[in-house]
């Protein structure tokens, strides 16, 4: 029996530093109403996805700071994603700052959870490339300090065994924003034969050590998620929080990219948009089992180098 999902890339809009959470959870539950009304059965929002984009400013107070995790989830005002996800029947991936205590310590990790169509959580994400700077840098328009607010995610890239659709469980995937442009977060998913990876993003159009690339945005938005889709013979969910938010102008261009490495459907605003496609799981196995069978293809002993070298380096000179 042939498996489909119908998945929402639910894009935000942008999510200003006085907005409540609540108004926030409003809007995403408007989403979720939207794409039950569309006869979906998994809805996929940003990175981040209950506050502003926080890292772009440095904060002296670690309290200022923490005021924009969440200590529980669900929590006080997530709790109603999780009612509707019952009530509609509807999955969701949602992207959020999540503040752990482990052993009297204190952890701050960019997370993101998948939970099922009867409100549980059946995975969670760490998000494992931080960009960005871990020191103030008054020289950029805006800072991006990841690397400062966040410990490294802690997880790998699980994959999940999970039901949203019709005809049988399927095999999902979750990484965030800049971790979609390393080959390496799709392959080790691919390893695990993951059919769906969902990602959610904030990516600003200003990239203010590159600003050449800034023209390119979409066009490599697109190029590593496409790509990341065929080489590993599964779809992939892109989802923006999107516009401009507290003065920086992000990108949308959340898109839902087939295992050929088409998209298939795209948002095509900077505000809340739903973009939804029914996903055969199985379109996956022409890829996985011919052009991309990798135990038949790959060459593990050729690529050790991947593993044990981080940086790049020359060869010598002769
Ligand atoms: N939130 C992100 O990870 N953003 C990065 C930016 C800094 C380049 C991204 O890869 O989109």
């Amino acid at each position: 029996m042939p498996r489909f999902v119908t998945v929402g890339a639910a894009q935000l809009g942008p999510i200003h530093r006085d907005d409540t959470r609540a108004q926030v959870v409003d809007r995403q539950l408007a989403l979720m109403h939207s794409a039950h009304r569309h006869g979906c059965d998994l809805v996929v929002f940003p990175e981040l996805a209950l506050t502003t984009f926080f890292p772009r400013w440095h904060f002296e107070r670690q309290q200022d700071v923490d005021a924009f995790f969440e200590p529980t989830m669900p929590g006080p005002d997530t709790a109603r994603l999780f009612e509707a996800a019952r009530k509609l029947s509807l999955g969701f991936y949602l992207g959020y700052a999540e503040l752990v205590v482990e052993e009297g310590r204190s952890r701050h990790f960019n997370t993101s959870i998948l939970v099922d169509k009867s409100g549980a959580i059946v995975g969670k994400y760490r998000k494992i490339h931080l960009p960005g700077h871990a020191e103030h840098e008054p020289w950029r328009r805006f800072q991006h300090l990841e690397k400062r607010y966040f410990e490294r995610g802690d997880l790998g890239f699980p994959v999940f065994r999970a039901s949203f659709g019709e005809g049988g469980p399927g095999l999902y995937g979750m990484a965030i924003c800049n971790d979609r442009r390393w080959p390496e977060t799709y392959r080790v998913m691919g390893l695990q034969a993951v059919e769906m990876v969902l990602i959610g993003y904030n990516t600003p159009v200003h990239n203010p050590p590159a600003p050449e690339h800034d023209a390119l945005s979409h066009f490599h938005n697109e190029l590593v998620m496409q790509a990341g889709a065929y080489q590993n013979g599964t779809w992939v969910v892109g989802v923006a929080k999107a516009g401009c938010e507290d003065g920086v102008d992000q990108i949308g261009n959340s898109i839902i990219v087939a295992p050929s490495g088409e998209i298939v459907a795209a948002c095509s605003t900077t505000g809340d948009e739903l973009a939804l496609a029914r996903c055969d799981l199985d379109l996956t196995r022409s890829f996985k089992n011919t052009t991309f069978n990798f135990a038949r293809h790959r060459e593990p002993d050729a690529y050790r180098m991947i593993v044990e070298r981080k940086g790049a380096e020359p060869p010598p000179e002769r």
